[in-house]
């Protein structure tokens, strides 16, 4: 294979909703190029970039498959990302190490809620974005209608290259208006005979070419003067105009296609190869210590690690985009990010499971190795000397999560190391030791994201596991004033144990006035504060402590004891062995003995009596609430809204925007445990939501009785 130089290179990624057709979009590149003789089907389960049992399993993309395509003497290296929710956290790094995002849109169902969030996230990370209409053919294609909603939702700049003469099952040709010229193609796609534009046409076309050519010059004074003198601009004029208007975002040209019968694709890769950016077109990459790395191919060699997986029949691959200098086999590099040595005795360029050693790749080129020693998602690899480091990938926050365990409990150790190596491979997928709920907690995009963390784990570690409901991190607190004492005396054989504590609660509020005067059964009791402690808790909340004891009654040195045996119950509260929090204790009284009193006596006079008086506080057991934003199509609102009002949400507002809805409520953790799954299942996969912590809020009365007795049932068990 040829070594493609710098300028050379393109990297790009498919995105867009589920199903929009991209991996069926890639396996037409792929054929147009020679790559593959026979376009394969996800039906037949037989494409290039759906290699893996589990995508051939669910009948859509998983992992994002990186494959090259070498057309019109360019390597356009692209990544196949899935467009499933679960597994966005793939868009996320294909974007991270490309420079172009072709958005393919299904155009039976037009801007969908996934096509809305990946602009977003182009529009984020400031890169270029190219708009394929797929499915043209099918049943409810409607290219007008389409085009519309596409201004609507991304504004003028959506640009339309191509228009199809019709749209549905009849379409089988489209006005180029770049090139000014008719496409027309058989029944089986392929080679289109190119011809001129009808006359019947002809004012359409133009109308749209002059609206290509001006946006095309308005990035560029110089253009614009001779688009205005002359009236035209040349072929090479109208390509550095776009490519620029691309780099600036001023224009996302619109192609259309068929890719499932290999209609258009060919003229759109065209336009890849020779119009969109170059690696050199778009801004330098920065290290973690923002130093500006050119892609140089005689810099210091310099490698990003972007994805590392297991695949079917040869184990562990790395995959990396060259960020600097020029990568050689038999290169011996370092880790930088793991300080150890990597010899890359081969390297390839991929296409799926398919790969091609080559001798060199330069800077800006994706390539991969198999069987490193040491190397995970996110490392950076460098020649001697170079320190550069990069750290670019953002990944979305989680938003579905389970509590993880193995089968057999004697490889808890092992299913620990495992997590940490499956974090390593994919960044989205969380682990958390909760000491707080006693479990391990996995986190991820969705069920489907989790459960195919479980098939990797069973199937390539051979080890089973099983998931379970997280347990939900409550927390409990007081709601009223009261007061308790207690005394701890024990007397056996020679030294005993005395302490005796009496103390005041209350709900403890930031700005609160200080202590002064209660009322408990009509006496009065007043404090005098000596000494205040404020707690800030690990948790969230507070808790203060007020020493008010006068005449000597516990000794000063007591005290520290007494604030562990408070903090005891707090770390476990009183009602349901949960964290408690916002509670201010006033230590006002209590006893000592001559010999007996000692740090322990005072730790468990204390706990006992912070007990008995949180519980006569008219205590409350509070809940973590979430922020939830959902988008869903027009059509699916009423069932998602309904849906969540089963879920006690709160409906904080409501707002809609290109027939798509959003949504925004305060919603129970506890009633968000499978809301991915069933909004999923509610909208047909066609909605995303986000979830933040907002707050902790009281439970209901009802809810609070069944914490309360389910505690009881596993107090009473022990
Ligand atoms: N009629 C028609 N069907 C298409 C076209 N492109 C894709 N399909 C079908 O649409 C379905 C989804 O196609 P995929 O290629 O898997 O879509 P995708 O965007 O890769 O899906 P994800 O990876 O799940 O995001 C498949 O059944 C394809 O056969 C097209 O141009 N016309
Ligand atoms: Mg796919």
């Amino acid at each position: 294979m040829k070594s493609y130089k710098t300028n050379e290179i393109k990297n790009i990624a498919l995105l867009g909703s589920k199903g929009s057709g991209k991996t069926t979009l890639a396996e037409s590149m792929l054929y147009e190029c020679g790559v593959i003789k026979r376009r394969g089907t996800i039906e037949a389960g037989n494409t290039v970039c759906d290699y893996f049992p589990v995508e051939k399993e669910y009948g859509y993309s998983v992992f994002s498959t990186v494959f090259y395509a070498e057309f019109l003497n360019k390597k356009l290296n692209v990544i196949d990302c899935p467009g499933s929710e679960d597994f966005v956290g793939n868009a996320y790094t294909a974007l991270g190490v490309t420079d172009t995002g072709v958005i393919v849109v299904d155009s039976q169902y037009g801007v969908e809620v996934g096509t809305q969030n990946i602009f977003r996230t182009t529009a984020t990370l400031k890169k270029p974005v190219i708009f394929a209409l797929n499915q043209l053919d099918g049943e409810k294609a409607d290219y007008e209608n389409v085009m519309e909603q596409m201004r609507e939702t991304f504004g003028p700049k959506v640009i339309a290259i191509q228009y199809p003469l019709e749209s549905g099952p009849g379409f089988h040709s489209m006005i180029d208006v770049l090139l000014m010229k008719k496409y027309e193609w058989g029944p089986e796609g392929g080679v289109p005979t190119i011809t001129e534009i009808p006359d019947d046409q002809m004012k359409k076309a133009k109308e749209l070419h002059n609206a290509l050519v001006e946006a095309a010059a308005e990035n560029d004074e110089t253009l614009m003067d001779k688009y205005f003198e002359q009236g035209k601009l040349t072929e090479d004029e109208m390509r550095a105009g776009i490519r620029k208007g691309l780099v600036d975002r001023s224009i996302f040209p619109v192609f259309c296609v068929s890719a499932q019968k290999d209609m258009g694709v060919r003229r759109m890769m065209e336009f890849l190869g020779n119009v969109c950016p170059f690696v050199n077109d778009m801004p330098d990459a920065e290290t973690t210590q923002c130093e500006v790395v050119k892609a140089d191919s005689n810099g210091p060699v310099s490698l990003f690690v972007f994805k590392t997986s297991v695949e079917p029949h040869i184990g562990e691959v790395s995959y990396f985009r060259v960020m600097s200098g020029t990568l050689k086999a038999g290169a011996d590099l370092e880790n930088i990010s793991r300080g150890s040595k990597e010899r890359f005795a081969q390297i390839f360029s991929v296409c799926g499971q398919i790969r091609t050693a080559v001798d060199t790749l330069e800077a800006g080129d994706i390539g991969a190795a198999v069987k490193l020693k040491d190397v995970r998602t996110g490392n950076t690899i460098n020649e001697k000397g170079c320190e550069y480091e990069f750290d670019f990938i953002k990944y979305p926050a989680p938003k579905y999560q389970r509590a993880i365990r193995p089968v057999n409990e004697s490889d808890a150790e092992k299913l620990s190391a495992i997590l940490t190596r499956m974090h390593e491979e994919d960044p989205t997928w969380i682990v958390e030791q909760s000491k707080e709920l006693k479990q391990t907690i996995v986190k991820g995009q969705g069920e489907f994201h989790l459960r195919t963390l479980k098939w990797r784990i069973e199937n390539n570690e051979k080890l089973q596991i099983e998931y379970l409901e997280p347990k939900i991190p409550y927390r409990e607190t007081i709601t009223k004033a009261s007061r308790a004492d207690y005394r701890h005396k024990k007397q056996s054989g020679g030294s005993g144990q005395f302490g005796e504590v009496h103390l005041i609660v209350e709900p403890y509020t930031e700005g609160m006035p200080e202590p002064d005067t209660y009322r408990f059964n009509n006496q009065e009791y007043k404090m005098s504060v000596r000494d205040k402690q404020e707690i800030p808790l690990e948790w969230g909340g507070k808790l203060v402590v007020y020493n008010c004891i006068v005449g000597g009654s516990i000794d000063a040195r007591f005290i520290p004891a007494i604030v562990k045996g408070l903090m005891d119950r707090m770390e476990q509260g009183p009602l349901t062995g949960s964290y408690a929090r916002d509670v201010r204790v006033m230590i006002y009284d209590g006893k000592m003995h001559p010999v007996d009193s000692n740090e322990i006596s005072f730790r468990l006079a204390g706990r006992n009596a912070f007990s008995e008086a949180f519980k006569n506080a008219n205590p409350k057991i509070l809940e973590p609430i979430y922020d939830v934003e959902v988008l869903t199509p027009a059509d699916s609102m009423g069932d998602v809204m309904s849906d969540l009002q089963s879920r006690r949400a709160i409906i904080m507002g409501m707002n809609s925007e290109n027939g798509i809805e959003k949504l925004n409520a305060k919603v129970p953790l506890k009633e968000m445990s499978s809301y991915s799954t069933s909004l999923s299942s509610i909208t047909g996969g066609r909605s995303s939501f986000t979830m933040n912590f907002s707050s902790y809020e009281l439970v209901p009365g009802d809810v609070q009785e069944k914490l309360l007795k389910a505690y009881e049932e596993t107090q009473s068990e022990e």
